[in-house]
């Protein structure tokens, strides 16, 4: 009785240790990484000390994917309030998918400290007619 017990209770940590170790953080979210279908995919070239292109404008409610990738040194693509941060090496570009659903102009910016004029990395990022609260 008591030893069918302690086989039970091992196979049900048995059961929750594999369910761990088979969830991922975050699966639930965006990959950015090709398997999530999007409206389209923008790409964006940094390098000391800019983005190319340095404006991007989407539609509101479009669902993109950002690539950024680099030409020379690390650098970073963060845009707050869409929680976007992104960081990209030489030769190893970063993706994210999100969905424009708040009008209006974003600052992106570089995290990755990239050099003297890394204050001045910057973008925007335009959803809509860029009018904040605005539907076009
Ligand atoms: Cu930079």
């Amino acid at each position: 009785m008591k030893s069918s017990r302690l086989i039970i209770v091992t196979l049900a940590l048995t059961a929750v240790l594999a369910a761990l170790a088979f969830w991922r953080p975050g699966s639930g979210g965006d990959p950015g990484d090709g398997s999530v279908p999007v409206d389209r995919t923008i790409e964006i070239t940094a390098r000391q000390f800019s983005y190319t292109p340095d404006t991007v404008r989407v539609g509101l409610g479009e669902r993109v994917r950002l690539v950024l990738r680099t030409e020379d040194v690390a650098h970073g693509l963060a845009v707050r309030e869409y929680g976007i941060n992104l960081v990209a090496t030489r030769g190893d570009a970063a993706s994210a998918v999100f969905t424009a659903d708040r009008p209006g102009r974003f600052p992106m910016y570089c995290t990755v400290y990239c050099g003297t004029g890394h204050p001045e990395h910057l973008g925007t990022l335009i959803v809509g007619d860029g009018e904040d609260g605005e539907q076009p």
